[in-house]
């Protein structure tokens, strides 16, 4: 084979150059997927993050609260396009120079430019050395395509198609060769053996779970008082992979002298098991971004107290993947540090090793994957509050309406959950008439905990034709929630939640 053969004819970049650098675009991002999944080692996982810190707050919140998980879904899918174009630029790259040497080295340009973009965005060299060769590989084998066309005499037209057609072939072998493996890849870490210190497998868990089980009201359809599937709120689309045996937790600011924990020294410490539900401020009224887990972890303030704090003030947690909120030092009382969740350590979705649980207060500043709680002198913004949320204080009272159930004998079953953060829910009416006439609900045992959901449900026989069922709830401190809807910018919905039933 003889490069010099190459058409001299061809222009870069044509139509067919820049076809065949996009399909080994294609086959990098998805060599990248196969060793690094879905986690920062990921192309597209920095790229998507940049965006999502980038982009105008009024653009995001308008994806948060108008698009939900359509918006997160769509800046991943912006995100591999983009890392695609990327890997295409160094594709091209390689071509351009291969065009101009004797000797066969597109492919190997491309594959080093690749691997030296994918390592200065994502700072992994392994996923970013398979990426390099995977694009490597697809500019290559259209290259030698090409040039045995060439050689063989084969009309020019045929020799681009061939060139095309190889490139179609690898990167469709290589893409979906690498969307298997990726997709095959468990993403979860497991902790370190330490000795005697597994503090999620305590006896006191499993009889707490049942308790939780046998509380459940038994509503087909209906989350149980534990959630199957518990939401997740973040602001990149990859989660952190952290070492615990590296991993550190430190008390600094105006504290009169600074501290740092380990995770031994964390799982050594005196544990407790609570129920603690969690709501996200940017979640639609009636949505699911609401749930209940039993959490193992310590008292956050066992942590900081002797670090020595200030009379007053405030507090940041700072997380791992850049994230940071702020708030008044008095809600950190009795904020809880879990290293488990439902017998189990930490999922890596969840923050592994460590996160914050402030109860009563909005998700987010509940922080995942926490390294560092400064306490401060004066107020600063959080991550959400420099984008206009109002997402620190206490959840507003809720009842959800998630179920409506036809039962055999005809009658209506609708149910859902109700959380009021510590002020607990201690009622919840519905009304099948549009708010005209109220009822009261069947509410489940309360679980032990400050900070806990209860379910709720109602059977009725249904008039005839479509009826409007509204439910709301009245908190522990006697407050009914408010009628009055609201977005959920900046502070989070309210309002009674109605559903047209027929
Ligand atoms: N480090 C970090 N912590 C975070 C977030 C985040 O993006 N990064 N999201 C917050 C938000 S907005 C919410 S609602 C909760 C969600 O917790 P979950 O994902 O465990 O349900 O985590 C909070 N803690
Ligand atoms: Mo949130």
């Amino acid at each position: 084979m003889s490069h010099s053969t190459h058409p001299v004819t061809d222009r870069l970049p044509g139509i067919e150059a820049v076809l065949v650098a996009l399909l080994a675009g294609v086959a990098g991002v998805a060599g990248s997927f196969a060793v690094a999944a879905f986690t920062p080692a990921f192309i597209a996982g920095p790229i998507a993050g940049f965006m999502a810190r980038t982009l105008p707050g009024a653009l995001i919140t308008f994806s948060i609260v108008v698009l939900g998980d359509l918006g997160s879904q769509l800046n991943v899918l912006l995100a591999v396009g983009l890392s695609t174009t990327i890997f295409a630029v160094a594709a091209l790259l390689g071509q351009a120079v291969g065009q101009r040497t004797a000797y066969p080295i597109a492919g190997v340009v491309a594959a080093a430019t690749t691997a030296l973009i994918s390592v200065a965005i994502t700072a992994a060299p392994t996923p970013s050395v398979v990426a390099g060769v995977a694009t490597g590989t697809v500019v290559l084998l259209s290259d030698l395509s090409q040039s045995q066309a060439v050689s063989s005499h084969t009309a020019d037209l045929s020799a681009g198609r061939r060139r095309l057609l190889a490139a179609v072939a690898s990167a469709a072998s290589l893409g979906i060769g690498g969307y298997v493996l990726g997709s095959q890849q468990s993403t979860q870490v497991s902790p370190p053996t330490l000795e005697g210190a597994q503090p999620w497998a305590a006896p006191e868990i499993e009889p707490l779970l049942a308790e939780a089980a046998e509380k459940s009201l038994g509503v087909s359809g209906l989350e149980p008082l534990v959630s199957d599937r518990f939401y997740e709120v973040d602001i990149n689309s990859t989660d952190p992979t952290l070492d615990a045996t590296s991993w550190s937790l430190t008390v600094t600011g105006t504290v009169d002298r600074e501290l740092s924990y380990s995770y031994e020294d964390i799982l050594s410490m005196e544990v407790d098991h609570q129920f603690v539900s969690l709501r996200c401020v940017g979640e639609a009224l009636n949505g699911k971004k609401m749930d209940n887990a039993l959490w193992t972890g310590v008292s956050i303030m066992d942590l900081v107290e002797p670090a020595g704090l200030p009379e007053d003030c405030c507090v940041m947690l700072r997380a791992a993947d850049g994230f940071y909120e702020e708030f008044p030092l008095s809600a950190l009382q009795d904020g809880f540090l879990a290293v488990g969740m439902n017998g189990e350590p930490l999922p890596r979705g969840h923050g592994y090793p460590a996160r914050a649980l402030i109860p009563g207060h909005w998700g987010e500043i509940n922080v995942k994957w926490l390294t560092e709680i400064e306490i401060l002198e004066e107020e600063q913004d959080g991550y959400w509050e420099e984008r206009g949320w109002h997402g620190t204080g206490p959840v507003n009272t809720v009842a959800k309406l998630h179920v409506i159930n036809t039962l055999d004998d005809g009658r209506k079953q609708v149910g859902g959950h109700a959380y009021a953060g510590v002020r607990g829910i201690d009622r919840v009416e519905v009304s099948t008439d549009g708010g005209d006439t109220w009822a009261d609900a069947t509410l489940s045992e309360p679980l032990p905990g400050t900070d806990v959901w209860r379910q709720w449900t109602y059977t009725y026989d249904p008039p005839g034709g479509e009826h409007e069922v509204v439910v709301r709830a009245t908190d522990g401190m006697g407050a009914l929630q408010p009628e009055e809807k609201s977005s959920p910018f900046p502070s989070g919905p309210s309002g009674w939640v109605t559903k047209t039933v027929r």
